[in-house]
């Protein structure tokens, strides 16, 4: 057994009830077909193995955190209340785009599956657990929970609870983004179930009417709630809408890393070089429910095992050792510190007091209108 083997299972492992609590499921090479394997023999996006580590990092930290939100989630006495949504199994399409993303200049937009986006663009897991905790230490001072992640000051405009709400949001960003001249580009994230919202028609239309810098991203994790892609649109090749908006449009693979930062670098190109919106699907996986209560009675266990398969961290962990750049020792205690920062979140969650009761009322309004003169 090689050394990809051995580690395959530590970081593709998911604890908790989706595959029975606590089960280890073992792959070994031989369980891979031929496609399966990483087929490109080649070094990664990122310039230093250095950076290589840290995208590898991100995604492991997205991938336990979400875990440890599903335990907290599920315990007795649950301290996570409200909607909550994991991002598993498409971390490398927050990772790749938090590449590619300028702070400060760019916005990125998505709905309530927010975690790993947040996380990406550099919140402290701390502010984050915090929030799903309704504690006053949490991003949106705990008034918001898993669902409205959001960070301004880093460009990242949140979660949103209504279904393909964010879309036109994003285009506005991008609107702002040229109308100010900043140079900046919105990612505007949406779900395949969000796609046949009327909405998304619109924004579309006028994004690429007034060649708005935005991305559009889809992330097409094949199901909207149990409703598969197939079921719910007519066209599953979900790409092509873009076409009827006169827009470039292409899909790629989201569980790989490399490929989100090529396609989604190159889009992000083109929307500051003021040639406009670029329609991208990722396709993906989520390894959990659609939300806390889902029995995922819409999947087989066939399923479930091929995706595991294509799991984002596994393939891009094959990547680095194929190319020498990372071994069981950076691995192991790159999981270690992972675990720390994870378990030093939920104590800081924990430790932090609730809200006021007198901010019940504060930052619902925007206490001052934007174009309000002095
Ligand atoms: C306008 C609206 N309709 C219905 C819902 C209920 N709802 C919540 S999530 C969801 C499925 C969306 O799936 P998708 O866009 O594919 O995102 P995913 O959950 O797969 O990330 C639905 C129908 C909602 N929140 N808003």
């Amino acid at each position: 057994m090689d050394g990809l083997a051995i580690t395959l299972p530590r970081i593709g492992w998911e604890g908790g009830n989706a595959y029975g609590v606590g089960c280890l499921v073992r792959w070994s090479d031989a369980e891979m077909s031929v496609v399966d394997k990483p087929r490109v023999k080649r070094p990664t996006k990122a310039k230093t193995d250095q950076r290589a580590h840290e995208m590898l990092r991100m995604m492991l930290l997205i991938r336990r955190f979400e875990e440890r939100t599903y335990q907290e989630y599920t315990r007795p006495g649950q301290r996570i209340g409200g909607f909550c949504h994991l991002y598993s199994g498409q971390e490398a399409v927050a990772v790749g785009i938090a590449a590619v993303f300028a702070k400060g200049k760019d916005y990125l937009i998505t709905a309530y599956r927010d975690h790993g986006h947040s996380l990406a663009l550099g919140m402290d897991p701390g502010a984050a657990m915090a929030e799903m905790f309704g504690r006053a230490t949490g991003c949106s001072k705990g008034k918001g929970g898993s669902m409205h992640l959001f960070q301004a000051e880093v460009g990242n405009l949140g979660g949103h609870g209504i279904v393909g709400s964010q879309i036109p949001l994003g285009a506005g960003a991008a609107f702002a983004c040229k109308y100010k001249n900043t140079g900046g580009v919105c990612f505007t994230l949406f779900g395949d179930g969000a796609i046949n919202q009327g909405v998304h028609n619109e924004t579309l239309n006028l994004a690429s009417l007034w060649k708005l810098p935005v991305v559009f991203i889809v992330e097409n994790n094949g199901v909207a709630m149990g409703t598969q892609v197939e079921r719910s649109s007519a066209e599953v090749e979900l790409e092509r809408r873009g076409s009827g908006y006169h827009m470039p449009y292409q899909a790629f693979d989201g569980n790989d890393l490399d490929q989100v930062i090529d396609v989604v670098g190159e889009a992000a190109d083109r929307a500051r070089a003021g040639s406009g919106p670029t329609y991208l699907v990722a396709n993906t996986y989520r390894f959990r429910g659609h939300s806390m209560s889902d029995a995922m009675k819409y999947r087989t266990k066939e399923e479930l095992e091929q995706a595991r398969r294509r799991d984002p961290l596994v393939i891009y962990e094959a990547r680095l050792r194929e190319a020498g750049a990372i071994g069981d020792e950076q691995l192991e205690a790159m999981d270690a510190e992972v675990r720390k920062q994870v378990d030093a979140a939920v104590k800081f969650a924990i430790d932090s007091p609730h809200p006021d009761a007198q901010d019940l009322y504060s930052d619902v309004y925007s206490e001052k209108y934007p174009l309000e003169k002095k």
